[in-house]
């Protein structure tokens, strides 16, 4: 059957019943695409861009699948045997509408599902599974590293590194699954039935995508369908599961309450604890800040729960030295230093860099930020930049809406782009001071992802360093 078009004017394309119809050609749609033609599951692939990235190593590699390239609503979508969605596309897209509730008419199943859907009915090893705003990938490496040095056969990935179906082939031998689920993920996935789940934090992120806080939070909570073991933030309600879980596990930065994972004083320094019991001394923690302690405790009370030593998980935290992109120190240059947080991609998380950081500070910030900032509200940044920040420098799509909840608490510079914002930070910035790229917002505007933006800070100021190292 030929796909590539519309049929007569103005027909729609009728996908027949025996179909499952892949939507979107990203990563996890071309891994979806791998696992359903492995299965020997029929199948199709729409994409709304016309021409989405991609395409032709895609049609080299499944000779003879029809693509659809275009509004989906150009689609006949309702007969399709499923629909499995790639996470970047709104379930709300036009031409989906109608179908998010619906159920196949023999099997029952929800006709919409994604990527983790397909991955349950395959996995027949426990899962781990964490979600959050912020610090996911974070606690998934850490828990990932905990399982691999207590000599368990891990796999690690979902919204991080490989797609979780490519895990199943990766590592066909794995006796656990470690993975990070974005809400995208989640709001696709009917059922999970993890082993243990995590659920960090929450902060306002993706509201372009799911409205309000209530609909992020409604999809961040499907980490816990059928879980045995949760994990969630004392400090956070937001994190707790609506409905009793039969085991759940709370960690905080204060101290501990009965069962809780904590900090706790002792002979003047601060230990991470459980319960009780001393694990380590925070300071032996080779993450720096706050927010990694909980990050630290999450990642325990999980290893707990999946049975990992508490000693080989404590010698992991001794030596972790966090991802590229989180809270990097680059380089100091005529007495500044330069971090790359490009992954603060959120309020939330600029402001644990900002919390984190500032009190450590001899001099103050000056703060790059700008981007898409996805319908966040940003005013909650205005008070520690007011304490801690010599000036924000912004820039991208939302620059002028950080300027407006900045306004009169913070000096504020705006310019085009990133590289803009660094000339003018070597200009402001004094020895003892700061300069930290943390932008609380998305990339995409200005460069491919995250990482792209970070490797052009990392780029910029190593240039730097080699000028001031040759007297250029
Ligand atoms: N898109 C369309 N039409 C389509 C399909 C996609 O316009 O038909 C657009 C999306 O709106 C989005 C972009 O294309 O802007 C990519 O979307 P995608 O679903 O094709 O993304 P993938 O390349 O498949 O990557 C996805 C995750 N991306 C998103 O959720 C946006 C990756 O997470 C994940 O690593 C990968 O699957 C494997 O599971 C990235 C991410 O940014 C790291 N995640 C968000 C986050 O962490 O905040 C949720
Ligand atoms: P995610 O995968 O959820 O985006 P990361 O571990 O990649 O999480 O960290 C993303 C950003 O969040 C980084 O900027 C990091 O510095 C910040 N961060 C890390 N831990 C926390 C935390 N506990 N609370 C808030 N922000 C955090």
């Amino acid at each position: 059957m030929h796909f590539d078009g519309v049929g007569e004017a103005g027909d729609r394309v009728r996908i027949p019943e025996s179909i499952t119809l892949v939507v979107g050609l990203g990563i996890s749609g071309r891994a979806i695409c791998r696992h359903l033609a492995r299965q020997g599951i029929p199948f199709m692939v729409a994409d709304t861009r016309q021409e989405p990235p991609g395409l032709s190593a895609f049609r080299e590699a499944h000779p003879g699948v029809a693509v659809h390239c275009g509004p989906l609503t150009a689609l006949d979508l309702a007969p399709a045997k499923e629909i499995v969605l790639s996470p970047g596309v709104d379930p709300s897209t036009p031409g989906l509408e109608g179908l998010v509730d619906r159920c196949h008419p023999t099997t029952g199943e929800p006709l919409l599902v994604g990527e983790i859907a397909l991955f349950v009915r395959t996995c027949h090893a426990p899962i781990a599974a964490i979600t959050g705003s912020n610090a996911k990938s974070t606690v998934t490496t850490l828990l990932g590293e905990m399982a691999r040095e207590a000599g368990v056969r891990v796999a690690v990935g979902g919204n991080l590194g490989t797609p979780a179906l490519d895990l199943l082939v990766e590592k066909p031998d794995a006796e656990l699954f470690v993975l990070e689920l974005s809400s995208f993920q989640l709001e696709t996935t009917p059922w999970l039935g993890a082993e243990a789940a995590a659920f960090l934090n929450l902060s306002e992120d993706h509201l372009d995508r799911h409205r309000d806080m209530a609909g992020y939070r409604a999809a961040k909570l499907g980490i816990f369908r059928g879980a045995r073991h949760g994990v969630t933030n004392a400090e956070d309600p937001m994190t707790w599961p609506e409905t009793p879980l039969p085991a759940q596990d709370r960690f905080t930065t204060r101290a501990p309450q009965a069962g809780e994972w904590g900090i706790a004083r002792r002979d003047g320094e601060d230990w991470l604890m459980h319960d009780e019991v001393p694990l380590m001394p925070a300071q032996a923690l080779r993450l720096a800040g706050r927010h990694n302690q909980a990050n630290a405790l999450a990642a325990l009370a999980m290893g707990k729960r999946l049975g990992l030593p508490l000693d080989i998980m404590t010698a992991v935290l001794e030596r972790f030295p966090g991802l590229p992109h989180r809270g990097e120190t680059v380089a100091v240059l005529d007495g500044v230093r330069w971090i790359n947080d490009s992954k603060g991609t959120n309020v939330g998380a600029t402001l644990a860099a900002i919390a984190g950081l500032g009190p450590t500070l001899e001099g103050r910030l000056v703060l790059l930020a700008g981007g898409v900032g996805k319908g966040a509200d940003f005013t909650p940044l205005a008070a520690p930049l007011a304490r801690y920040a010599r000036e924000a420098v912004l820039f991208g799509a939302d620059a002028e809406r950080l300027e407006a909840a900045f306004h009169g608490e913070v000096a504020v510079t705006r310019v085009t782009d990133l590289e803009a914002a660094m000339w003018r930070a070597r200009q402001v910035a004094r020895p003892g001071d700061c300069v930290l790229l943390s932008p609380a917002c998305a990339s995409l505007d200005q460069f491919a992802d995250y990482r792209a933006r970070g490797e052009a800070f990392r780029d910029w100021v190593k240039r730097q360093r080699r000028e001031v190292m040759h007297g250029g």
